[in-house]
């Protein structure tokens, strides 16, 4: 049985010690720097709000289970967790909207909740002035967690099973021998471990820093003040139960309160990102105050009082009593960092955890240690996630103290980041600013969304008679009708994408097809100049990611995937006689496609690109002009026409050329928007947002990619022992040519929620929206289903697949 040392007390270190010795490895020593269980962390002050509702069904699902186990919870001192249910309040019709987006999410992920009118809300909370509000988010599961309770509750339940828990003892090094952890230093010597995980709170990151390790957190401090007695509540809570109340956000301001007997605890998050330089921490961590709390800055917390007091009219009388600035861990995308080290066997994390998704982010990192792959998908939180330029102070930074300043603001979809924009931008970049493009950012790079130059287009094929429905107010945000005349003219003519950002990676060597064939679902070692479409699955047969594999030569693969997690799989499974290079910032790549592609590209061209001569699925190196470049006969928007790449430096001249010769075929440059609705109709997969590591193939719909005659490859066991899937990818066509979806909306079979869409975009092609969405088995194509957009019911027919051209008609000509 491995040793596991666990560096942290908190309720993230104390959690795990529980499920990892419920999986039967109790050989478990739990080290703090600070006393057992009010370590002097952020568990160790924290108000232990839970509110479960995220718009990740990942986030969610990690907090519903920390509210199950919680509320099982047994210790001495009272309860771990009370369910005083949560209650989020509106003030601007924004939120109010919103406030049905979010209860879209609670529908979609399993999480009981109900929109309430003003008086509703005050009848279950009186301190709130019903006239302030415009109406409530009410979800009776959520409450308070006792963190420290819940910490001790859980350690003692490890420690029944052997786990040791060691207080006053700092991890001061990590020890390792030939890439894999043997132990940590701690000022009484080594303590050996087979595995060490790093549950330390907002330390973690400097601790991982010594192993190389960038672990992208930003500790940052919080404002938390309690009022001193509120006449209101006198009478109301003993000091076991503490509060009775739901616990309230009132995001409109920044604002989170709950009782404190017959106080109100407030939390603030309405005051400028305080990072924070944890070199200046105070060492001592017994008593109070605790090392990761600051001295309290009054004037940061003015703003949120009186925000604060227009909401509860009862704290005219009252005032702030004691207050303090409290640290965590935020990050740049706001999700949490968890997975071992891939240079250094037997190190992991699991950090940036809130209270609220504790118990969750244990188990799946539980699960992960003992079993190889968690039982929930953490590619959101996965600590390969970043990309490199994410890795850079300065990005960990900016873009965790603009998580700060978002924390609770509404979030649009489409709404990217607006700081360090610029940062990765391909060869055709001032081209296609000179188009007017509006950029999208995704992965540090810029990427035409549509095209203000295809404004006119738009007005000409509106005037012939395409129809470009009314869309509401959100869903027009980021996004132009200009997409759906780009859309349009790749299906009638040719338009050419900007396919830069896919990201790629040579595979080379002696074993490189024999290394692939292993990773992969699909026969890859086929003839220089094959190109296959496969799934990367893991051990359980979940689909890590989908990718396509061109064979260049016979040692030497082109391999395009979808994000750094996919080098990470394949570095952590390289072999001998294979190298892997991403080579995405070094290459460019323009897709060309539509009926008229081959009449555009043929002519510059010195080798036939008949459908004979240059097949679907098929690559060449060939010549365009004078540039080289490698052409793949794939196209993800579903027409004809190539994947044309080549080195960066060419880029521009590329980009001319084929715009030269394209004018006479009217061609276009067209965006994400137009390319992402184009891939639905054609029935193509995002990996990540409608398929990820929890579905298998088959559910998924890309069994056709999975050949279970060839030799062993990743997953294939599992997939042997699968049993029929429960839910199935479906493809829904909106009935209402102006019904919008935007993603992760509920969807209702016969009046009870039984799915949810994964993504939607709306297709010119048959003049309706068309979504994904992940639906029962029993479901039928042609049933009628009811999604819920903000509110809005709109319903849709289950269609077969694909919507657009099932018989690849429009490809393979
Ligand atoms: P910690 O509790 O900080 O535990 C880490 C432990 O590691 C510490 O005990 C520390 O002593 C130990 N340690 C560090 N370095 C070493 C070392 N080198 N050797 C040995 N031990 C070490 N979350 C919610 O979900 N709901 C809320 O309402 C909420 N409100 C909050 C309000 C405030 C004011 C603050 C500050 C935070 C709040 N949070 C809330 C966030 C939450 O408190 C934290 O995210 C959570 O407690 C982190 O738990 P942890 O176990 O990762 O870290
Ligand atoms: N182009 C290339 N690689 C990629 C993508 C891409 N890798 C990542 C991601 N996108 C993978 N997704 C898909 C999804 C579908 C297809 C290609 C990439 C596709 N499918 C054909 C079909 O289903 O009809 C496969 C047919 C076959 O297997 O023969 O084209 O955009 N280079």
């Amino acid at each position: 049985m491995p040793h596991v040392v666990v560096i942290g007390a908190g309720i993230v270190g104390t959690s795990l010690a529980d499920e990892l010795s419920a999986r039967g490895v109790t050989e478990v020593t739990v080290l703090d720097r600070g006393p057992l269980f009010t370590t002097g962390g952020s568990t160790s002050h924290a108000p232990g709000l839970v509110f479960q509702t995220n718009p990740s069904k990942t986030m969610s699902a990690f907090a519903s289970y920390t509210v199950q186990k919680f509320c099982a919870l047994e210790h001495p001192g009272g309860w771990a967790f009370n369910q005083v249910g949560g209650l989020e309040v509106a003030t601007t019709p924004e939120r109010w909207a919103d406030l049905h987006r979010k209860a879209g999410w609670a529908a979609a992920w399993g999480i009981e909740g109900r929109l309430l009118d003003p008086d509703e809300c005050a009848r279950l909370h009186p301190l709130i002035d019903p006239d302030h509000i415009l109406g409530g988010f009410h979800t009776p599961t959520d409450g308070l967690a006792k963190a420290v309770r819940a910490a001790e509750a859980q350690a003692n339940r490890a420690i029944s099973r052997g786990a040791t828990f060691v207080p006053d003892t700092e991890v001061l090094g990590i020890v390792d021998r030939a890439g894999r952890v043997t132990g940590v230093r701690t000022a009484d010597g080594v303590i050996d471990a087979d595995i060490v995980v790093c549950a330390a709170g907002f330390w973690g990151a400097q601790l991982a820093r010594t192993v190389g390790l960038t672990v992208p957190l930003v500790p940052m401090a919080h404002q938390y003040a309690r009022t001193g007695q509120i006449a209101a509540l006198v009478g109301r809570n003993t000091e076991a139960s503490e509060a009775s109340y739901p616990i309230l956000r009132h995001q409109d301001q920044d604002l989170y309160f709950r009782e404190h007997v017959d106080r109100l605890g407030i939390g603030s998050y309405n005051h400028r990102p305080m990072p924070v330089d944890i070199s200046t921490l105070m060492a001592d961590t017994a008593g109070e105050p605790m090392p990761s709390m600051l001295p309290f800055t009054e004037d940061d917390f003015a703003p949120a009082w009186s925000a604060a007091s227009e909401l509860i009219p009862a704290l005219a009388d009252s005032k702030v009593e004691e207050a303090f600035n409290g640290i965590f861990s935020f990050t740049p995308d706001g999700f949490s960092i968890m997975g071992e080290h891939r240079d250094l066997s037997g190190f992991w994390v699991a950090e940036a955890v809130w209270v609220t998704h504790s118990a969750g982010v244990a188990k799946a990192t539980a699960e992960w240690i003992v079993d190889g792959v968690p039982s929930v998908d953490v590619h959101e939180c996965d600590l390969y996630r970043f990309e490199d330029v994410a890795r850079s102070p300065e990005f960990i930074m900016q873009t965790s103290s603009q998580a700060f300043v978002e924390v609770y603001d509404i979030i649009h979809p489409y709404q990217f980041r607006s700081a360090l924009r610029g940062l990765r931008t391909s060869p055709f970049y001032e081209r296609q600013k000179q188009l007017g493009a509006f950029f999208y950012e995704g992965a540090g790079w810029e990427r035409p969304a549509w095209f203000e130059a295809n404004a006119e287009l738009a007005q000409r094929l509106r005037d012939g008679g395409l129809a470009f429905p009314d869309r509401d107010e959100w869903s027009s945000r980021f996004w132009s009708p200009i997409s759906i005349a780009e859309a349009h003219w790749t299906r009638q003519r040719v338009a050419i994408y900007d396919m830069t950002p896919l990201t790629r990676y040579e595979v080379a060597g002696p074993n490189a097809a024999s290394f692939l064939q292993q990773m992969t679902s699909n026969n890859v070692d086929k003839s220089v100049g094959s190109v296959t479409y496969t799934m990367l699955l893991d051990e359980s047969g979940g689909i890590r990611s989908d990718i396509t594999v061109a064979r260049l030569a016979d040692t030497r693969f082109q391999v395009a995937v979808n994000g750094p997690l996919d080098f990470d799989w394949f570095a952590r499974h390289l072999v001998d006689g294979v190298t892997l290079r991403d080579i995405t910032g070094g290459t460019c790549c323009l897709g060309v496609w539509g009926p008229l592609a081959r009449d555009l590209v043929q002519p510059l061209c010195p080798d036939e690109l008949s459908h004979e001569n240059f097949k679907y699925f098929r690559a060449l190196q060939t010549h365009l002009g004078a540039i080289p470049v490698t052409m793949l006969r794939v196209s993800y928007v579903g027409e004809l026409g190539w994947e044309i790449y080549a080195n960066a430096e060419y880029g521009a001249a590329l980009w001319d050329l084929l715009f030269d010769v394209g004018q006479r075929h009217e061609v276009i440059a067209a965006g994400r928007i137009a390319f992402n609705s184009l891939r639905i109709e054609k029935g193509y997969r995002l990996w990540g947002t409608d398929m990820t590591t929890e579905h298998q193939p088959k559910a998924a719909g890309v069994d056709f990619a999975v050949k279970m005659t060839k030799d062993d490859f990743i997953g294939k066991g599992a997939l042997e022992r699968a049993v029929a899937p429960e839910k199935l990818l479906r493809s829904i066509v909106f009935d209402d040519p102006s019904a919008v979806a935007l993603g992760k909306e509920p969807v209702y079979v016969d009046g009870r929620c039984a799915g949810y869409v994964t993504s939607a975009g709306y297709s010119p092609t048959v003049g309706r929206t068309i979504a994904y969405a992940w639906l029962p088995a029993s479901t039928r194509i042609g049933d009628t289903v009811t999604v819920d957009y903000r509110g809005t019911r709109s319903t849709a027919t289950v269609h077969t697949e694909p919507v657009v051209d099932p018989e690849m008609a429009r490809i393979k000509r």
